[in-house]
This record gives C-alpha cells, structure tokens and sequence, in this order.
C-alpha cells in the first residue's frame, strides 16, 4: 500500500488518468489532491464528475481555484435568485459583464455552454469542494507529513512572521492574518517563512516552470529550512501549461519513499 499526492491537476483529466496508470495506482493505494483540480485545462467537465464519483481512495485539499470555483457558483446562484426567468447562460453573461475575474479561466462557460450543466450540477459540485479541508496530517514511517495546497505556517509565527509588520504591503499583511488565505496562496512565503517543526510540506500552487524561489525547469522542487527541520516539496510542475510549455510537467510523490514519478 504505498500514499500519493498530487497538485494543480487544472482540468488535465486524461494526463491524470495516464499518471495513475503509469504509478500502476492500485486499491490498496491511496491518492492525495492538493488542491486545484479546475481551469487552464480543457477536461474540467470529467474532472468535476470524477470528484463527484467519490473515486475510491482519493481524497482532495481545498485549492485557491477550487474557491474561485465555490464562489463563482455562489455569484451564479444569487443573479439566478434575482432573475428566476434567465437562462444560467443569461446569467453568466450578466456576471461577466460585471465582474472582469468572474470565471477568469473560462470554465463556468464551458461547463454551462458546452455541457448544459445546470445551477444544480454546479453547486453540488462546490458543495463538495466547500468540504475539502484545507490540510491533511500523515504519519508514515515515523515521519510527519503536511498536505497543504500553496503552503504552511504556524498560527505563531504568522503572527509573528515579518509579513504581519508595517512595512509589509497590504496583500501580504492580509495573508499573513489568515491562515487561510496562506494556505491557498503563499508563494516564496511558503519556503521562506513558512514550514512546520519535524515536518515534510507537501504543497503546489507556484508552477516549478514559472519565476519563483520555485523554479526548477518543471521538475519538483525540494527545499529546507534546517532551523526548524522542515522540508517543503512543491509538486506543481505545470500541468496546466502542458501544452503551451515543454518544461511543464505532472508530477507524484509517493511519500513512503519519496520518489517523484512524471508523466513525460
Ligand atoms: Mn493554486
């Protein structure tokens, strides 16, 4: 029985279901999504019914697309709400008028243009996603794992930690008063000032191909931060620029060896 995770599959369906035949992923094995399974890729509509399928021994951790995704079904429900006679295409096209970032990555209108998914369809899927905890603990081997999506940072030493001071810009100020916020969107932040004591950080978010303490040519990063014993990996090697970027990558860990498996 061996436990994988991985991140920020952004709507690649197919190359998801490659990688798990490739890792010969098994009953016994369990699955670990750390967040963003949605946008930039074209297969979300399979994505989205194969996390309502409840696959067995996959579990999911809540990702920032993942609450674009909630909030945008809310944004949907409430001019539905208002209009009752529109069409959830009327709607959308309502919302986008509004809001530039509404559906930002064209998701919402794929789903709802390209599949007819109903208001129904959408907030069952986001009250699932509504359910995704926002970290996962593992000990394996005698050694503690944490699964978070961008990062982790003790309540403390958020508090504490240089980002919470005035000379901060209010964005990171924000984050550094929610754990939340952090959780789902830390980037250097994550290696720099984040971490956990005795642990290994499982995270993604910040694409190993793009400019960041990060960058490793799509491959996955590995980083310390000695004083505290932490390791942080960052498995986001790209997956949703697969097909604009050959460096980009999907990637897997299996944690009771550490070793990293690819899909090209
Ligand atoms: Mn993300």
């Amino acid at each position: 029985m061996s436990t994988y995770v991985m991140a920020d599959l952004h709507g690649r369906f197919t190359e998801l279901q490659k990688l798990l035949k490739k890792i010969n992923f098994g009953e016994d094995d369990k699955l670990i999504i750390a967040g963003d399974i949605c946008d930039r890729g074209e297969e979300n509509y399979a994505m989205l019914k194969w996390m309502e399928s409840k696959p067995a021994n996959v579990e999911f951790v809540k990702g920032n697309h993942d609450e674009d995704f909630i909030s945008n079904v809310d944004l949907l429900t409430i001019i539905h709400k208002k209009n009752p006679n529109f069409s959830l295409l009327e709607c959308y096209d309502d919302l986008k008028e509004m809001d530039a970032y509404f559906d930002f990555y064209g998701t919402m209108i794929e789903l709802i243009d390209g599949y007819s998914t109903t208001l129904e369809q959408l907030s069952k899927w986001a009250d699932i996603m509504q359910d995704f905890p926002y970290l996962k603990e593992l000990n394996i081997n005698n050694k503690n794992y944490l699964i978070v999506h961008a990062g982790y940072m003790d309540e403390d030493s958020l508090a504490n930690s240089p980002l919470a001071n005035n000379s901060t810009p209010s964005e990171l100020k924000t984050m550094a008063l929610s754990k939340e916020v952090f959780y789902t969107t830390a980037r250097d932040e994550a290696l720099i000032v984040g971490g956990k004591r005795d642990t290994t950080i499982i995270a993604g978010h910040t694409p190993t191909i793009s400019t960041s303490v990060f960058f490793n040519l799509g491959k996955v990063f590995r980083g310390e931060r000695p004083e505290i014993n932490s390791v942080i990996y960052n498995i986001d090697c790209g997956a949703g620029f697969l097909d604009e970027t050959k460096s980009a990558n999907m990637a897997c860990i299996r944690l009771e060896d550490e070793e990293i498996f690819y899909l090209r």
